[in-house]
């Protein structure tokens, strides 16, 4: 194989370049593929620290899908805790090929064999690897380059003009060029001859990537290891079912999740829930699920519902339950610590089992400020007793509200004040020496602080996992409770998270724009394997419009998630709030919907078995025709239908 003779010679190319790694001793062959030791000399990099001897694993995974992890071989670093499978023997007849240059640059390749295309090529000697600083550069071999999340971009197709992207899931209404509520390092890059490949750096710290117009990417990340997979492809499906074979399939909802879903935060009383439903039913507007957000809560306290002016929710839910329809309650990820001793089940549990996150000390519980009364704690869903404590809270929760699904908000996780009381401690954990381009002034601002102890290690690693975190337990526990396919929605998300939840793509406006922008976070979510998601149809901040709120709606019967919903203060957005003219629109396009849904259900099936997109970009049914790679404002459910919805204000007749 042409990487031992390269090798060889490598190492001849000794320590006298500048600084950074070199070549030391033979590479390994190893059962999986090769292993290749690296020594740093030279003065120091940026922010010190330099991890002196570190080697690079190539593993050989599958076929299509080749993984390099570079590493400290002499202490263990996080690793972020998704199983993917490692086989034992490196496999044959690979579509790759990967090769190291002998000259002192240490170049590293990953190369498409049927075409000769190089997909990776990174200079190791420039390889930064320090404790709180971990810095890799490649180009890559298009400009055509999706993906890396959660962010609002401009486009689906990046524009590399030195563009940089945070990564580190945060409590963050989408905002131009801001990192989202989840993370996920992962893109796909057409070639030029209309090859796709795609790829995943697992990491969970947080990190930055920029596009360079070379082109070429440059990561930063603060901690763990730099963990890359490549999937091969070659079509843009194969590079999205390679990936979902490694991370873990889209789960398959159930079918009552694809109809239209209707949510509000502030119908401020079970009456004008009721007034709302009556609305729907009077226009025979389709529609299959209700959601009750925080206001159904007795003072926002999970697992308790407001008895007052929710009295009677449990019989309605079981009328609309009768009607056919299904309803989805919010759980949030925090619990007052502050309800009068034995009043606050949940809590008092919880707080007898120890299962919190905790402070820097490991034992005492992380106390912030959440959105019930008082403060708050916040689960550690990690450790095993936190899932158990929390699946039994979900279950004898439904004999109280017979609900149908769960909606997780507010974990990346959230916090009204920066960092727990009192505050975080002037360290490296709270305080590295390098911020990725992250939002806010600092990694604890909105949040818990990084030294905080989880039962996987500190927040600094396990931060941007929370809401991933959660995603199983609460999958089981319904699973438990009604004996049914669990749906769960949940804000944050990480590598994987479609294997438990769909995804709504949080806070954003009743603006034209953003409208536009929903496209490209469904295409998005599409390629990180979490089929079923939409944005908030007629915009969750500022009160809509009749025609935006149309138009939106036109748009939003062909998200995979087709969810109504909007914030406490804004006026109705029903479909049944504008009157009959409106509703008529709006009834004749959620029948297309409707009369689609078989179709969609097979979609979802193939994405569960097979791993394939359900709304993806027009570009994966037509790589070869380069007008299609830019194209956001149009996208495609499947192969077979294409969505080309009006953007525009007064741009064309209501229809
Ligand atoms: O800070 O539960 O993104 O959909 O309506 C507000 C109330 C908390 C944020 C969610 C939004 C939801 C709201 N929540």
């Amino acid at each position: 194989m042409y990487i031992a003779e390269v090798l060889a010679q490598a190492c001849a190319a000794g320590n006298d370049g500048p600084s950074g790694y070199s070549v030391t001793g033979k590479p390994e062959k190893t059962a999986k593929g090769w292993r290749l030791r690296l020594s740093r000399h030279g003065t120091a990099s940026p922010y010190g620290n330099d991890i002196s001897q570190i080697a690079v694993d190539v593993e050989f995974q599958t076929k299509d899908r080749v993984r390099f992890k570079i590493y400290d071989p002499n202490n263990l670093r996080f690793e972020v805790p998704l199983k993917i499978e490692s086989p034992p023997l490196a496999a044959e007849d690979t579509s790759y090929d990967i090769e190291f240059v002998s000259d002192s640059s240490i170049q590293f390749k990953i190369i498409r064999k049927a075409t000769g295309t190089v997909l990776w090529d990174t200079s190791l000697v420039n390889l930064i690897f320090s404790d709180q600083y971990l810095h890799i550069t490649t180009n890559v071999p298009s400009t055509s380059v999706y993906g890396f999340g959660e962010n609002q971009h401009p486009s689906f197709k990046h524009n590399m003009d030195h563009i940089t992207y945070g990564m580190y899931s945060r409590d963050q209404p989408p905002q131009m060029y801001a990192n989202l509520y989840g993370v996920h390092p992962f893109y796909m890059c057409i070639e030029s001859d209309a090859n796709a490949h795609g790829v995943l750096l697992l990491n969970s710290n947080a990190q930055d990537v920029t596009l360079n117009p070379e082109p070429s990417l440059s990561f930063r990340t603060i901690g763990g290891i730099l963990d890359f997979y490549v999937f091969l492809g070659p079509t843009p499906e194969n590079v999205v079912q390679q990936y979902t074979e490694a991370i873990g399939r889209p789960h398959l909802p159930p079918y009552w999740s694809l109809g239209y879903q209707l949510s509000r935060w502030g119908y401020s009383n079970i009456d004008v829930l009721k007034q709302t439903v009556e609305r729907m039913e009077q226009y025979s507007i389709p529609y299959d699920v209700q959601y009750g957000d925080i206001d159904y809560m007795d003072h926002q306290l999970d697992f308790t519902y407001d008895k007052e002016n929710y009295a009677g929710l449990p019989e309605f839910i079981q009328e609309l339950k009768n009607d056919g329809l299904h309803y989805v309650i919010i759980l949030d990820p925090f619990l007052s610590k502050d309800q009068p001793r034995g009043s606050y089940q949940s809590y008092d549990l919880g707080e007898q089992l120890g299962i919190w996150v905790n402070n820097s000390d490991g034992v005492t519980p992380a106390v912030g400020k959440a959105l019930a009364p008082g403060m708050s704690v916040y689960p550690d869903y990690f450790n095993p007793k936190t899932a158990a404590w929390w699946a039994q809270m979900c279950i004898e929760f439904r004999n109280v509200l017979p609900y149908d699904g769960i909606w997780l908000d507010m974990n990346e996780p959230s916090n009204y004040l920066n960092g727990q009381y009192p505050g975080c401690a002037h360290n490296n954990l709270n305080y590295p020496p390098y911020i990725p381009r992250i939002s806010g002034s600092s990694l604890f601002e909105s949040t818990l602080c990084p030294d905080s102890k989880t039962y996987l290690g500190s927040l600094y690693d396990t931060h941007s996992l929370f809401g991933w975190s959660e995603a199983k337990p609460t999958y089981s526990a319904i699973q438990e409770a009604t004996g049914k396919r669990p749906f769960v929605l949940s804000r944050s998300t990480f590598v994987g998270n479609g294997k438990y939840t769909a995804h709504w793509l949080g806070d954003n406006h009743a603006l034209w724009e953003d409208m536009h922008l929903s496209i490209v976070g469904i295409l998005e979510f599409n390629l990180f394997g979490i089929p079923q998601v939409g944005a908030d149809i007629c915009g969750f901040y500022l009160d809509t419009t009749f025609e935006l709120c149309l138009r939106w709606t036109q748009l939003g019967a062909f998200y995979p998630l087709s969810r109504n919903h909007n914030a406490l203060g804004q006026k109705d957005q029903d479909p049944g709030v504008f009157g009959i003219e409106f509703a008529r629109i709006a009834r004749s396009t959620l029948q297309i919907r409707y009369s689609l849904l078989p179709y969609l259900y097979t979609l979802f099936f193939e994405a569960h078995v097979s791993g394939n997109t359900v709304a993806r970009g027009l570009m994966h049914e037509f790589p070869a025709d380069l007008e299609t790679h830019g194209i956001d404002r149009a996208f495609l459910w499947g192969p077979a239908l294409m969505i080309a919805p009006v953007l525009q204000e007064a741009s064309a007749m209501l229809v």
